[in-house]
């Protein structure tokens, strides 16, 4: 359906008051959409139970009659396309290791905090995606020459910021030959949670545009003015002003937590002597070339080393670092760099919506 006003249900956008805790609205989103437990990243591939997991509105029923699902792909094509679920495992597929972060990872860590799901640094996981290359069904179609976005439907459907709406996203055309129509993830069919039985993967891309459940396919020949693409998830300091789109990943380093937590404060425990510090760094604008590693709080770095991508462009790449701690405290920091030149910044990013939060981690370690 179409979108359309339905206020005074939902908060308007809002923004923490100096020193205020997450409330109970930010703890119902965080028990539902749950993150990576940071020692999960020690597998290259994130086995499907530990992705973390990012949903707006409701799952919606995922057991659909393999007999009667369809995919419709409509507007500015030669021929509209209808394609049932044999018709999609029976067209050529490939498969991409795609690691996929949401772009409000790093959000519950700015100050002042934009009230929504609070992700400190956990919303990223890395899994192999089967499916049909999206340019092939689209060269099928044929594209007609005026279309210039195509729209990506979902089958779920709630009400946000007064906007009553299906979850719906736009790209740019022509789309890369990367987007995939996956149908499969990590060798399995795709999970509930994960978009059961088809969802876009847009390798590079901020989780946004990677739509679950997906439905439909527009191709239009104006630009897609609705709410997730033209007033959410874009970079905006006011709330008035449009801001610039959220699309690609920014680079980003993590420590596989060394030693052992402690239970509430996730504190880390050493004991003196070699630790080899390991990680998982990735971006959407290219490889990583460079990670850096501070054990001081960031008076000193030092490089990392960094393993290649080992024909996976799109996933995380491993890197680790030998250590000698000694006994004491310790803020270890870690800080990736792009092949584009891009790096994390050592202060916060801060937009309105939280997006894009890259700023380093830190890790306290006690080394007994
Ligand atoms: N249909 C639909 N697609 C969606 C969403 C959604 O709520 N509905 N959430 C998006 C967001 S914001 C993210 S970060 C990713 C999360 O994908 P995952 O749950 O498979 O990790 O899905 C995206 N696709
Ligand atoms: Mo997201």
């Amino acid at each position: 359906m179409e979108e359309r006003p339905l206020t005074g249900i939902g908060p308007p956008g809002r923004i923490a008051a100096p020193g205020e805790g997450i409330g109970h609205d930010e703890l119902a989103l965080a028990a539902r959409n749950h993150g990576l437990p940071l020692e999960a990243m020690r597998y290259e591939v994130t086995p499907a139970g530990l992705h973390y997991v990012l949903v707006h509105y409701d799952i919606p029923e995922t057991a659909p009659d393999p007999d009667t699902w369809r995919l419709t792909l409509r507007g500015r094509l030669g021929t509209p396309l209808e394609l049932g679920l044999r018709d999609l495992r029976a067209l050529p597929s490939v498969t991409h290791r795609v690691t996929m972060e949401c772009a409000g990872n790093g959000r519950a860590r700015l100050s002042p905090r934009p009230v929504s799901q609070p992700w400190l640094v956990e919303a990223v996981g890395t899994a192999e995606w089967t499916g049909v290359p999206l340019r092939a069904v689209l060269a099928e179609a044929g594209v007609a020459p005026d279309a210039v976005e195509a729209v990506f439907t979902g089958a779920d459907h709630g009400v946000e910021r007064g906007v009553e709406q299906d979850y719906r996203r736009s790209l740019p055309l022509p789309v890369g030959e990367d987007v995939l129509l996956a149908h499969t993830m990590n060798g399995g069919p795709l999970p509930p949670q994960h978009g059961h039985p088809l969802r876009l993967v847009v390798p590079g891309w901020y989780g946004m545009a990677h739509v679950k459940w997906l439905r439909d396919i527009e191709l239009v020949d104006t630009a897609f003015g609705g709410y997730q693409q033209a007033t959410a998830y874009r970079y905006k300091q006011s709330a008035e002003e449009p801001g610039e789109p959220v699309t690609r990943i920014a680079p980003r380093a993590l420590l596989i937590p060394p030693g052992f937590p402690d239970f509430m404060s996730r504190t880390r425990v050493v004991r003196p002597g070699p630790v080899r510090l390991a990680g998982r760094a990735w971006s959407g604008y290219g490889p990583v070339v460079r990670v850096e590693l501070s054990t001081d709080g960031g008076n000193g770095w030092a490089d990392a080393e960094v393993l290649p991508q080992g024909g996976h462009p799109y996933a995380w790449q491993g890197w680790h670092a030998d250590w000698t701690a000694l006994p004491g405290s310790h803020t270890l920091l870690v800080r990736a760099t792009d092949a584009s030149g891009r790096t994390q910044p050592l202060e916060q990013p801060w937009n309105r919506g939280g997006f894009g939060n890259n700023q380093v981690q830190a890790v306290s370690v006690v080394c007994r």
